[in-house]
């Protein structure tokens, strides 16, 4: 890579207009909502600055207050978003929450034929690159319009032209597509990264049963000099060429929002390889490798904590408070 880097990562996706319910319980006797924005790339993008990385987030927004929201929101936590399309044909998407008091939150999403739903490969822009060092991508946006699949693969492709590494986390989500495209396009953008995210759910989805030796093994085989494979509860596991490595979980004692764990887990794992200026190098991995899948347990533990995709994600002096055992002074 050539040139002064300015930007630690590029993401690209959709963010949406985000409405949960104040009270617990079915969604149709909710009255009341709080109103937020979420997105995976833009839960990274928002996670990574917390952490002091410079990040740009990309997307297409709608030309109307949820939009106008969404790219305020981020603005403000110091994201740039001086790249992001606007459509004024095609609506900003929303999504709603639905807490029952047990498990994983219900999501329903109004996002079909919304903006960033129609990006497509002649708006991926080579400049979007200059002077940045990693992408960051997601297999939601792959799912969302007739294009967009082609998009994620333009991008990804003219990033690595670019001298930039590449991080991809499958994020499946079975409500937006069939699974037997959703299996053959994930598994179609893996050659065309760097850092493949999946959680073994994920791996299993694509792969089939296997052992997480087998999972890590195959994935190498694929392309990506590095795999984190995410074990929930039982923390992670990490593999690059010769080395292999598991990081113990990080225990919280109540669950309160599983959305946006994966991509706090992300931002761990990417916060620490983008640390070193040559996040992949081989030597630099066998140290890097442990204590990234570390800080993304530790990320992944703390995004279940709180009501929200990302907002109560920690800063870097937060983290690494958590990380060194010290207490908080809170009053
Ligand atoms: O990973 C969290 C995301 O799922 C959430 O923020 C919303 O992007 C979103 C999606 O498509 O589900």
């Amino acid at each position: 890579m050539t040139g002064e880097k300015t930007i630690d990562v590029v993401t690209i996706g959709e963010s949406m207009v985000l409405l949960q319910p104040m009270t617990e319980g079915p969604l149709k006797y909710s009255p009341l909502f709080t109103r937020s924005i979420a997105g995976a790339e833009s839960n990274v993008a928002l996670g990574l600055t917390r952490l002091g990385k410079k990040v740009r987030w990309i997307s297409r927004l709608g030309i109307d207050p949820f939009g106008e929201m969404i790219e305020s929101t981020l603005a403000g936590e110091g994201v740039d978003t001086s790249c992001v399309l606007k459509d004024p044909e095609a609506p900003t998407a929303i999504y709603f929450k639905e807490f029952k008091g047990y498990g994983d939150p219900n999501v329903f999403y109004y996002r079909r034929g919304s903006a960033a739903s129609r990006l497509a490969p002649r708006d991926i822009q080579p400049e979007w690159f200059d002077g940045a060092r990693h992408l960051h991508v997601t297999g939601i946006t792959p799912a969302l319009g007739e294009q967009t699949a082609d998009a994620v693969r333009t991008a990804m492709k003219t990033a690595r032209e670019r001298g930039l590494t590449v991080s991809f986390d499958p994020n499946l989500r079975r409500k937006l597509w069939k699974e037997e495209t959703a299996r053959s396009v994930l598994l179609s953008l893996i050659p065309l990264c760097d850092v493949f995210l999946p959680g073994l759910e994920e791996a299993e989805f694509l792969l089939g049963p296997k052992t997480e030796e087998q999972y890590g093994d195959h994935f190498l085989n694929m392309g990506p000099g590095v795999i984190a494979l995410k074990l929930g509860e039982r923390g992670s596991v990490g593999f690059a060429e010769g080395l292999r490595c598991r990081a113990e979980p990080y225990k919280v004692s109540k669950i309160v929002d599983t959305v946006g764990a994966g991509d706090a887990f992300a931002t761990g794992f990417l916060s620490v390889l983008l640390d070193r200026e040559q996040p992949l190098e081989p030597s630099g991995l066998s140290k890097t490798l442990p204590e990234a899948l570390l800080r993304a347990n530790i990320m992944g533990a703390l995004a279940t904590q709180y009501k929200g995709d990302w907002e109560g994600l920690p800063t870097l002096s937060e983290i690494e408070r958590i990380q060194s055992g010290k207490q908080g002074i809170t009053r």
